[in-house]
């Protein structure tokens, strides 16, 4: 038993895990003295408008963490927004340097909050809500473009794991912490050795308000699997065995 609990401890050394680096995690990019409709490092999705003489996907972008409207617990100086507008193909995703590994599971953080009535754009409604997504991108999907519909979204945002997130639990002065945690990956998962994609849309809501959304990250965590701690007990109580005769 004792060369059992080595060799799973040997396992858990020898694999992967950690923290995976997401592009502007904390939305300080761009920077800007108020808001920007612009996410740097995630690609955008939404209908494209104008307004102010900027045209583009006016449903995701920055902002200043202005003092009238101080979010508390935000990190750093901006934090990121999203539209609270479902079926519209908003979102803002990436794909990560990490690719979804045997026996791994993939925990994806995001501090979510909403915009207040006075603050930027009005509150949602408490039955609004904004999904935290782990995806893949399936062999062959084409990346959907800024006026994508929402079905071309969702065809190449293939789910891992998923966490819907509602307004009504979510507050206007402080953001709090929201999870999406995978199952452990396994051999025959369609994912396996795809990029980990991580996202953010919205699918529930009246068209009003926004979501604020900061401090993202994801890491992999080994997660022994029942059966394969039970083999390799039952392989090392086996050596064992035959040791034991041998002598
Ligand atoms: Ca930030
Ligand atoms: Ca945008």
């Amino acid at each position: 038993m004792v060369l059992c609990a080595l060799w799973i401890a040997g396992a858990g050394s020898v694999a992967q895990a950690g923290d995976i680096p997401v592009n502007n995690a904390s939305f300080e990019n761009p920077e800007t003295v108020f808001v920007l409709p612009i996410v740097q490092g995630w690609q955008e999705t939404g209908p494209v408008a104008t307004q102010q003489g900027f045209t583009g996907t006016l449903s995701t972008g920055v902002f200043l963490n202005q003092p009238t409207s101080l979010i508390g617990n935000a990190d750093q100086e901006q934090l990121g927004f999203i539209a609270a507008v479902p079926g519209a193909g908003i979102s803002i995703y990436q794909l990560t340097g990490a690719t979804y590994e045997v026996g791994m599971t993939y925990h994806a953080s995001v501090w979510v909050g909403k915009s207040s009535d006075s603050a930027l754009g009005f509150k949602p409604p408490d039955f609004a809500e904004l999904e935290l997504r782990l995806f893949y991108v399936p062999d062959g999907a084409t990346a959907p473009g800024t006026d994508n519909t929402q079905a071309a979204l969702e065809s190449y945002l293939q789910i891992v794991a998923s966490t819907i997130i509602t307004a009504g639990s979510v507050g206007e002065s402080a953001l709090s912490e929201q999870l999406a945690w995978s199952a452990a990956v396994e051999a025959g998962d369609a994912w396996v050795g795809k990029q980990v994609g991580i996202a953010l849309l919205p699918v529930n809501g009246d068209g009003n308000g926004t979501f604020n959304v900061d401090r993202v990250s994801l890491e992999s965590k080994v997660v022994p699997e029942p059966a394969s701690v039970a083999l390799l007990g039952l392989g090392a109580l086996g050596l064992l065995r035959r040791k034991t005769r041998g002598r």
